[in-house]
């Protein structure tokens, strides 16, 4: 793409142009190379927003609080967008409708921004999509870029490391106990969401988890991760109170983390993740592509399966031919 017509994407970007943006997202999850074009193009120009990330299981209500979070944000002036990322439903799936008629509370408001990121084609994709939307959502302007995302696997933590701030939503009676919490989500949560705190369970739960948190090291710079709960969105007017608590701990850890000085180390923990990503998708994925074009990967699969070469002598060939190292 040329100069002159990255420099008019990036204007319109910067306008707020939604069917743009909306188009550009489109191509990154489709890895549209011109899409690739723009976000290295805008990319000294991202850095402002702070990026929230939201993880918990299906049907934790993590849609929900982006919901009232996004009214609780808007009710400051400031603006908001919200990439929802469900690798395990398709794109007509139940949840990510149930997303869009929610959408419909804030539809009119031009201070918000949301869309649904599906898996199209690889999973190990989805967080590289992920994080060129946060940079396009970033330079349109947005004070506060909310990601939810289903939590089950390494790609989700690669999707939280994103974020400036991590919210784990967790729910009494759904087999959400301490111990069954994922290693490694455990870890990196800044806040702790117990939502449906009405439900029977909800006291045990807080008490189990006061007590986890005790045994756990604090994290660098002294943060105790808070536990807020959320009762019940049959009580709307109560909940959205509930939720402005929330979205002030949000802040306080936004504080914490530039008056400790922390905010840098988050921003190198999210340049790790996304060279990384980046090698992946630019060295890796091509020569896997290539592996597989002449059906070389097979024949390599084949012969590792019968035992007649390791698959790291295959490796070690690739890396000769490919990487001359
Ligand atoms: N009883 C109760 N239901 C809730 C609460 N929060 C969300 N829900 C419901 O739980 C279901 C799943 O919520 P959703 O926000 O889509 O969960 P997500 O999959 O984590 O995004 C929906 O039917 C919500 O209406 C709550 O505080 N109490
Ligand atoms: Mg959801």
């Amino acid at each position: 793409m040329e100069q002159e017509r990255l420099e008019q994407v990036f204007e319109r970007i910067k306008n707020g142009d939604v069917r743009l943006v909306s188009r550009l997202i489109r191509n990154l999850e489709d890895k549209v190379p011109e899409a690739k074009e723009v976000i290295k193009y805008i990319y000294p120009y991202t850095g402002n927003a702070k990026v929230v990330g939201i993880t918990g299981a299906p049907g934790a209500g993590k849609s929900t609080i982006t919901d009232f979070l996004i009214s609780s944000f808007r009710a400051q002036d400031k603006t908001v967008g919200v990439l929802a990322v469900d690798p395990t439903s398709p794109f007509t799936g139940g949840a990510l409708l149930g997303d869009r008629v929610r959408m419909q509370n804030h539809a009119g408001d031009s201070g918000v921004f949301i869309r649904s990121l599906a898996t199209r084609g690889a999973l190990g994709g989805l967080s590289a999509a992920v994080e060129d939307a946060i940079h396009v959502l970033d330079v349109m302007g947005k004070d506060i870029i909310i990601v939810e995302t289903v939590g089950t696997g390494q790609s989700e933590v690669d999707i939280m490391n994103n974020a400036h701030t991590i919210l784990v939503v967790l729910t009494p009676g759904m087999g959400d106990d301490v111990q069954t919490i994922k290693a490694g989500i455990m870890e990196i949560a800044d806040i702790f969401v117990i939502n449906k705190g009405d439900q029977p369970g909800a006291r045990k739960l807080y008490m189990d988890l006061m007590r986890a948190l005790d045994m756990m090291q604090d994290l660098p710079g002294g943060w105790k991760p808070p536990i807020v709960k959320l009762e019940s969105i049959a009580k709307p007017a109560e909940y959205a109170n509930q939720v402005d608590s929330l979205k002030e701990k949000i802040e306080e850890h936004f504080r914490f983390l530039k008056d400790q000085k922390m905010w840098e180390l988050r921003e190198m923990r999210k340049a790790r993740v996304q060279l990384i990503n980046a090698i992946e998708s630019q060295v890796l994925s091509p020569i896997l592509e290539l592996l597989q074009k002449d059906g070389e990967f097979d024949n390599m699969v084949q012969k590792i399966a019968e035992k007649e070469i390791s698959p790291h002598e295959f490796a070690e060939q690739i890396r000769g031919k490919y990487l001359k190292i």
